[in-house]
């Protein structure tokens, strides 16, 4: 018998690669929505279509996770036997600027949907989308399930309270919830003002006349990047497990903002070679002197997350998962993306 899924953050770019997975493998998928003034659904539009065509089930539900009516309607409604939960307000930097906003989505939206589940006894399999800024500025390298987190910002604190109250309703409720501690992942469906997007399309833009010059912060940050095609396998498995767990999944590879755009750059056909140092610093092209990257101060946040990369051994062992793209691959499939969609005047979300 078909299993039925429910994704929070459907519209995301986790919430459609999971959206693809979890309809492969013959779930009944739905996800909450929340209203938008512009529909944001640009992600998911293909999918939807292709599910409509093959009579899949594949059904939006209005809901807000600041809103604990609206979370409840839907889950006595749906019943389903997998939760996904994505939707958070996920931008670091955004964090600082909205930090009440981003703590009420991000970890009381999580309490809301674990009072459903134990409230009305809804035997679900839950998954919470944790995050390796948990570590924050970490004592240790690389990081596992043991490292001590130390979170360097409101997002990584309301992400805190979402893997600690996960495992505290699985230790007092018996309830079956997985943290996964997922480090950065990426792909041509990567919201457009995180970093490796930005570099990507703004390379892109320029290439073909739409942009000036890629206006960047913290040139040296470095991060464990992976494909989030990848990542929603490793989400798929934890919920097949009989014990419920946390797990880290990553690359255990970290490369800086510079690497991604020197590669980035050799894929859009431009030499990078950097000039002078701090905010004064440029990338500019080697064959047309182009100055192609500049460094602005408004992009950098009060407080870095720092020595980020992840040991996921546990995950290979235990959960079989196995990434199929490294970093190269990973940039090569987003530039080239974004240089095909800015080419031929597509819209950039429906990769
Ligand atoms: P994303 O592209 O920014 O998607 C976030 C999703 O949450 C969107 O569907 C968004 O809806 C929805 N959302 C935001 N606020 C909401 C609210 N108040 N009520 C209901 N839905 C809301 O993020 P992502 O990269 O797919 O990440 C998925 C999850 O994994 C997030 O929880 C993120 O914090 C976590 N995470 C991500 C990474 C990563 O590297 N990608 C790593 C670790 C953890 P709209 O489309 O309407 O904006
Ligand atoms: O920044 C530096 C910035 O915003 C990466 C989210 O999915 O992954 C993501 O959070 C690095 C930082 O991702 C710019 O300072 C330089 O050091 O792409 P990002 P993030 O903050 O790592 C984690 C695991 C999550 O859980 C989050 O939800 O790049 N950086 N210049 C910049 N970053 C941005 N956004 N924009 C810049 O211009």
């Amino acid at each position: 018998m078909s299993r039925t899924a429910l994704i929070t953050g459907i519209t995301g770019q986790d919430g459609s690669y999971l959206s693809e997975l979890l309809l492969s493998k013959g779930y009944h998928v739905h996800g909450i929505a929340r209203r938008t003034s512009t529909l944001s659904r640009g992600r998911i539009e293909r999918i939807r279509e292709e599910a409509q065509r093959r009579a899949l089930t594949y059904d939006l539900h209005y809901a807000d996770m600041s809103d604990a009516g609206s979370l409840t309607r839907i889950l006595l409604k749906v019943r389903p036997d997998e939760v996904y939960n994505l939707a958070a307000q996920a931008h670091v930097a955004v964090s600082f600027e909205q930090p009440e906003y981003t703590t009420d989505v991000n970890a009381v939206g999580v309490l809301r949907l674990l009072e459903v589940f134990r409230t009305n006894g809804i035997p679900v399999r839950f998954y919470q989308a944790s995050s390796s800024e948990l570590f924050g500025a970490a004592d240790s390298s690389p990081q596992d399930e043991t490292t001590a987190f130390n979170p360097a910002s409101p997002y990584a604190v309301s992400k805190q309270f979402g893997f600690s109250i996960v495992k505290n309703y699985r230790d007092a409720y018996g309830m079956h919830g997985c943290n996964g501690i997922l480090f950065n992942h990426e792909s041509p469906r990567r919201g457009e003002n995180f970093v490796t997007r930005k570099i990507t399309l703004g390379l892109a833009r320029i290439r073909y006349g739409f942009q000036e010059v890629l206006s960047l912060g913290n040139l040296d940050a470095t991060r464990d990047w992976g494909y989030a095609g990848d990542y929603v396998d490793a989400m798929w498995r934890m919920l097949q497990c009989e014990m419920a767990d946390d797990y880290v999944v990553a690359t255990g590879k970290a490369h800086t903002v510079r690497d991604f755009i020197e590669k980035a750059a050799r894929v859009a056909e431009y030499e990078i070679e950097w000039r002078g140092e701090g905010v004064g610093e440029t990338g500019v092209d080697r064959k047309s002197g182009k100055t192609l990257v500049s460094v602005n101060e408004r992009y950098y946040r009060p407080l870095e997350s720092t020595r980020l990369v992840g040991n996921a051994a546990k995950a290979r062992q235990h959960l079989g998962w196995v990434p199929t793209m490294d970093f190269e691959g990973l940039v090569q499939l987003m530039a080239t993306a974004d240089l095909r969609t800015v080419r031929d005047g597509g819209s950039v979300t429906e990769v």
